[in-house]
């Protein structure tokens, strides 16, 4: 199958799942379950259900376990993006080409939106059957509450706070990525990998260099589409990082030297998973489709 149709195979199917995973909208309370399914359905690229996909055919997992770790990502992703866009954070009006959820609905209830996803997140690890082993799906808990938590997302959107207004070294501003942006799409690609027959720990090296690297590829390229595709492309305000005084790799180091960063990690993604030969051919497709997409 080629890429294109690879990639829409899965976003059709993460969208059925996360259908059919989120509380339904007509079960009390019903305000809370509607907002839940505005922010997660019908829109977004999907990349971490992607990447857990490519990553767990690799592993040859079941591809209906492959839509839970892949579901449980993406509504932890979505709550992020609810609270991101808070007035009390990013304050935006704007996400995947509609009113963000506060705006929408109203703050109160975007805050439980994004609570319960989290909630539902876990909720879903802990009720399908993910590894036949199952003191290895607890580690997966572990891996997704971690990466999520103080030391991974949160961690790294507090960085992101107390950073503002100031100058980031580009150590500084790795770090924060690593933990804001990179924890998750690891634990997505690391999750996928899990959902399979276990790796050689050699092979699961591999693929967690691969992952860090996409991580932080991922947001290089979201700095270079924030100061150069416009807000009707991207579906949310263009030029916010600059407007908001954000350190960002753009403004740390010039778009030409973030352009050459993306280079390098490019190749490097591609090179710690080249051992793999066809198995990664999906993981290096996405990463591909991570350097060179327009949103
Ligand atoms: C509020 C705890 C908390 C964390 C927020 C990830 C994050 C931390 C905020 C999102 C703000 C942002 C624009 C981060 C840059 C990278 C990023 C996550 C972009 C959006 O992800 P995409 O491009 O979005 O995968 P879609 O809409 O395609 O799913």
């Amino acid at each position: 199958m080629d890429f294109q149709s690879w990639m829409t195979a899965v976003q059709q199917r993460t969208e059925r799942a996360l259908e059919s995973l989120l509380p339904a909208a007509d079960i009390a309370p019903q305000r809370l379950h509607r907002a839940m399914r505005y922010a997660t359905l019908g829109g977004g690229k999907r990349v971490r259900p992607l990447l857990c996909h490519a990553a767990g055919e690799l592993a040859g997992a079941d591809c209906a376990r492959l839509d839970i770790a892949g579901c449980a990502v993406e509504m932890i992703h979505a709550y992020s993006l609810v609270h991101d866009d808070l007035p009390c954070m990013d304050d935006d009006v704007l996400r995947r080409g509609k009113p963000t959820c506060h705006v929408e609905y109203d703050e109160a209830t975007a805050l439980l939106v994004g609570d319960a996803l989290q909630s539902q997140a876990f909720l879903l690890l802990s009720d399908h059957v993910l590894a036949n082993d199952p003191r290895r799906q607890l580690d997966m808990l572990r891996l997704l509450a971690q990466s999520a938590g103080s030391r991974g997302m949160a961690g790294g959107q507090m960085i992101d706070i107390e950073g503002t207004g100031h100058e980031l070294t580009r150590a500084e501003l790795e770090f924060m990525h690593v933990h804001k942006t990179g924890a998750l799409i690891r634990s997505a690609i690391l999750l996928g990998a899990q959902c399979g027959t276990p790796l050689p720990e050699v092979e699961m090296a591999r693929l967690d260099h691969f992952a860090k690297r996409v991580g932080l590829l991922f947001q290089v390229i979201d700095d270079i589409l924030d100061t150069e595709a416009s807000t009707a492309t991207l579906g949310k305000t263009a030029g916010k990082d600059a407007a908001q005084g954000k350190a960002t790799y753009v403004s740390a180091m010039g778009l030409a030297e973030a352009r050459e960063m993306a280079d390098t990690l490019r190749r490097e993604a591609r090179e710690s998973i080249e051992a793999f030969g066809e198995r990664g051919r999906r993981l290096h497709e996405l990463a591909h489709f991570i350097v060179t997409r327009k949103f």
